[in-house]
């Protein structure tokens, strides 16, 4: 069984590779196929490793997952300002290759306007004021799990909604970044060698249960005649995963279909926990490789959101399968792979310390 501290570099190197790896897909114009990842990343592992070296450039995800892990080491839990400055001066500064979500720098530009002062505002007024529910909350949520993996999944549930809303106030935002975080947690705490996958569908299922019916039952949401599919999202898409996972002939087209790819947080956020998911069940569509390895490269064949639905992904693989999982030739492709390692070191010894 993979360490804790070997967990903890497992999910942030698992991120950042799914970023990087998954951002040479975005926007290609053929179907992408397993095979078509895996030719991909054989040219990769065949490189000179000076050539390899940071070879592969990161997007959004990991610039605003960075943000998130500086603001809660340094403030030793979660500070609006600080970490809404952060997210902002980063974007500002950034490359235009990091293609950060088309509405969310409306929400940076706000903040600087008000000089860092009026931080709930601009969220909430996103998109008519129902908010956004686009997978930018998910993408960088890892670290709060890491940061609360001594604490309660309801410690977790508090401080994944803070850092959410910050830019994300729709409900199903909210709720799907704390299903990647919880997938995340669990995933740190897992047993290989006991690991069921439908029980750890189970656990995921009792909490977003909980919340699903919390939101639905609120009096001022009452009114709203939420239909079951939509105050249900998250609950009702674990059930088809369960399905899924019960079946070994399920193709592309219909994980597409049933649980999506795109850029919302109910079109991808499932998708990626299933990613995991099933490359711990199937371990012949994508041969020679290993469950970490499997995981990229399945979520990425899914095609859609690639870089950030492999980014998911691989915080969740990498938290249970580990570090050592990860080869080294993958690794060193990446830009931000210091930056990731002495992070994660950082975050255990803040854990350990506690
Ligand atoms: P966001 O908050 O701008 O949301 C992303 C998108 O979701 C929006 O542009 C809208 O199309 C849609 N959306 C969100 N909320 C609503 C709503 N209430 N009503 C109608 N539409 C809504 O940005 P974000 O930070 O959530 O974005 C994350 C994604 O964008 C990530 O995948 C990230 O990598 C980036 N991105 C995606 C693509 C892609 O198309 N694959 C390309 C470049 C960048
Ligand atoms: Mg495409
Ligand atoms: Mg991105
Ligand atoms: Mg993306």
């Amino acid at each position: 069984m993979a360490k804790l501290a070997s967990r903890f570099r497992g999910s942030l190197i698992g991120a950042l590779i799914g970023d990087c790896f998954g951002a040479q897909f975005e926007f290609l114009p053929m179907a992408i196929t397993a095979s078509k990842v895996v030719d991909f990343v054989t040219v990769l592992e065949k490189k000179k490793p000076e050539k390899r070296k940071e070879s592969l450039y990161f997007t959004d995800d990991t610039e605003m997952r960075e943000g998130v892990e500086e603001s809660l080491l340094e403030k030793k839990g979660f500070d609006k300002k600080d970490m809404a400055t952060r997210f902002a001066e980063r974007y500002f500064v950034s490359p235009p290759k990091r293609s950060y979500g088309s509405h969310v720098p409306n929400v940076f530009m706000a903040w600087k306007r008000s000089d860092y002062e009026n931080i709930d505002t601009p969220a909430m007024s996103q998109f008519n004021f129902t908010g956004s529910y686009g997978n930018g909350g998910g993408m960088r949520i890892a670290p709060a799990a890491l940061f609360t993996h001594h604490q309660s999944p309801e410690k977790l549930k508090e401080l994944s909604d803070k850092i959410t809303k910050l830019t994300h106030t729709h409900i199903l935002g909210i709720h799907g970044a704390y299903l990647q975080a919880l997938s995340v947690w669990l995933a740190l705490k897992a047993e290989e060698s006991q690991f069921s996958t439908k029980e750890f569908v189970d656990q995921l299922k009792e909490k977003m249960k909980f919340y699903e019916d919390e939101y639905s039952n609120r009096e001022e949401n009452k009114d709203k005649n939420l239909d079951s599919e939509e105050s249900h999202c998250y609950l009702h898409k674990l059930d088809i995963i369960k399905s899924f996972l019960d079946r070994k002939d399920v193709s592309n087209e219909e994980v597409v279909k049933e649980l999506g790819h795109g850029v919302s947080s109910q079109s991808s956020i499932p998708t990626a926990v299933y990613a995991f998911l099933r490359s711990v069940e199937d371990t012949k569509t994508i041969p020679n490789r290993n469950g970490f390895e499997r995981t990229i490269i399945y979520a990425i064949s899914l095609d859609g959101d690639t870089d950030t639905i492999a980014t998911m992904a691989g915080a969740i693989a990498g938290a249970f399968w580990g570090e050592e999982s990860i080869p080294k030739s993958w690794q060193e492709c990446c830009q931000g792979l210091d930056t990731a390692e002495k992070t994660a070191k950082s975050l255990y010894q803040y854990v350990t310390e506690q």
